[in-house]
């Protein structure tokens, strides 16, 4: 075999972060890389890490971090395409960030294929005192999208290498299931459906 075979055989499995601007998208990727948190004020930023699963398999992981500001939804999109999973993230504290977790969600699934494996995550968990969406609330949205719910801190840490180590092995058994240069982009539905309910009552 030749030197460096080995590392041709890992794969790389793209993630992007979702959610409105503020939400701790940034920071939550400052804490899992244990690097100085500094914002991206523009555009799109990359940090990479590696994975080691329990039965041996490796995975090489592009983490794609946009700007979250609307001016920049734009840019986001090209950046969504090819992603094999997703964070869909939003501010505990910030109501109005939970409201746009369906704009989010209807964004991956007109740019993304059906074998994308998501999460949704309630960021900034250690403010308690400040929490404007329960728990319950969290955890409805993410079932409506059929993925797991997480609240984490990027200021403790709390949850936060969990739900990415969670999130990197579906994607990784996905993508043994049915590799992703398999798939072709132009296969992905474009779909359309009623979003859950954020503003209670129904
Ligand atoms: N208390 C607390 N503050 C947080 C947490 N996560 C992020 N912050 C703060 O929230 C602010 C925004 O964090 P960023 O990570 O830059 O937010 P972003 O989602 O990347 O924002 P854009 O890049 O504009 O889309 C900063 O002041 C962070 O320090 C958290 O878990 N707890
Ligand atoms: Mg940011």
């Amino acid at each position: 075999m030749q030197a460096g075979a080995a590392q041709e055989d890992i794969k790389t499995i793209k993630l992007i972060i979702m959610g409105q601007t503020q939400c701790g998208k940034t920071r939550l990727f400052c804490e899992l890389h244990q690097s100085i948190y500094t914002p991206n004020l523009h555009g799109v930023s990359l940090m990479k890490k590696d994975y080691t699963f329990e039965d041996g398999g490796r995975v090489k992981v592009d983490f794609w971090d946009p700007c979250g500001q609307d001016r920049y939804d734009n840019i986001t999109k090209i950046y969504m395409r090819g992603s094999q999973c997703a964070i869909v993230c939003f501010d505990l504290t910030d109501r109005e960030s939970f409201e746009k977790v369906e704009k989010y969600m209807m964004k991956l699934e007109e740019c993304c294929t059906d074998n994308l494996v998501k999460v949704l995550v309630g960021n900034k968990c250690d403010l308690m005192q400040e929490r404007k969406v329960l728990p319950d609330e969290g955890e409805k949205v993410a079932e409506h999208y059929n993925c797991k719910y997480f609240e984490t801190s990027a200021e403790t840490g709390e949850n936060v290498q969990e739900m990415v180590r969670f999130l990197v092995k579906m994607a990784y058994e996905k993508e043994l299931q049915f590799p992703s240069s398999s798939i072709r982009l132009m296969d992905a539905p474009i779909r359309r459906r009623g979003g859950p309910c954020f503003r209670g009552g129904c």
